[in-house]
């Protein structure tokens, strides 16, 4: 299922050694064994490729003119246009907190070192709408294990870019800017959490996160957070942007949960995104649909505080 797209396995540039990522593999193929172990995950493989092959992809043309992109619009297609004048390349990032080094790398090296794959995920946004993309990206683990996080990395936090006169939508104070969002190591580190750089098999459109997004398909959609400039390793919870916005309505874990209603509507359906008014919605799953890779990840946890 997982189409090999580019096979390259780079060491990052200046900053890390091959020594470095040697040992970082080593640590997560041990940390990957112990969860499989310890907490009886699946694999990916046989659950995926089931679930994926009864999802039917959504047009890219729906996909890139209806977007949720508050740094430049919260009209859902207005992005499209106002997104074009971000340039993405060269693109840095900042990787900070509970490592080693910490520093700041150029997007290429990074993805140099990633083997870039095809993924097609349900994505659902938390307005009731869903869609099946083919996203090409890769395990957001096989990045961060690069890096050797602490034992006290306990939360890896996101950032967007901050730059209000190409995104123009951050001269309102509809969020606190920029835009922050964040996962629990263990969510992080999970195989079905990618970092995507792009979709139907080309670069990410502005619109949709140019040039690195989040892709966490069990989440609502505004966990997966676009135009990532800094990864931040860190030993508390972050705050995220939606959270500060409005702490009732937005929740840190944010699993798709449809018992669980949102505090101004209900979230047990979804409009499948192009499909037509007279198309019923369709049923929305419990982890959209993922449950059997994921809930084993918050055993003991109470659900009803997902969004
Ligand atoms: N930086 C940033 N990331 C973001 C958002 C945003 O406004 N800014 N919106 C989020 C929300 S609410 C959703 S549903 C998804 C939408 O992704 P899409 O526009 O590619 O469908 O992006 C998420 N990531
Ligand atoms: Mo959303």
């Amino acid at each position: 299922m997982n189409r090999l797209i580019n096979k390259q396995s780079n060491a990052l540039s200046a900053e890390i050694t091959d020594k470095d990522v040697f040992n970082a593999r080593r640590a997560f193929i041990k940390s990957t064994a112990m969860l499989s172990a310890g907490l009886l995950l699946p694999s990916l493989g046989q659950a995926q490729t089931e679930l994926n092959d009864k999802l039917v992809i959504t047009a890219r043309e729906h996909v890139t003119n209806y977007t949720n992109y508050y740094e430049f619009s919260t009209n859902k297609q207005d992005a499209t246009k106002l997104a074009k004048p971000l340039k993405t390349k060269p693109w840095r990032v900042e990787i900070s907190g509970e490592i080693d080094k910490p520093g700041f790398y150029h997007l290429d090296d990074l993805l140099k070192a990633n083997t870039i794959e095809e993924r097609i995920y349900r994505f659902r946004c938390v307005e009731a709408w869903s869609m099946v993309v083919p996203w090409l990206g890769f395990p957001l683990a096989q990045m961060l294990a690069r890096f050797q996080p602490n034992s006290r990395a306990k939360f890896v936090e996101f950032t967007t870019l901050y730059d209000p006169e190409v995104m123009v939508g951050q001269h309102s104070s509809i969020l606190n800017w920029p835009y922050v969002e964040g996962l629990r190591m263990d969510e992080a580190m999970h195989p079905l959490t990618i970092l995507a750089t792009g979709m139907y098999g080309e670069d990410l459109p502005n619109q949709n996160g140019a040039p690195l997004r989040l892709i966490v398909p069990w989440k609502y959609g505004f966990k997966s957070i676009k135009a990532i400039v800094k990864i931040h390793f860190r030993e508390t919870m972050p705050d995220t942007a939606w959270h500060k916005s409005a702490p009732r309505e937005y929740g840190f874990y944010a699993n798709v949960n449809p018992e669980v209603s949102h505090p101004r509507w209900s979230q047990s359906r979804e409009r499948v995104l192009g499909s037509s008014i007279f198309t019923p919605k369709r049923a929305t799953e419990l982890f959209n649909g993922y449950g059997q890779q994921v809930a084993s990840l918050y055993t003991g946890m109470d659900l009803t505080q997902s969004i």
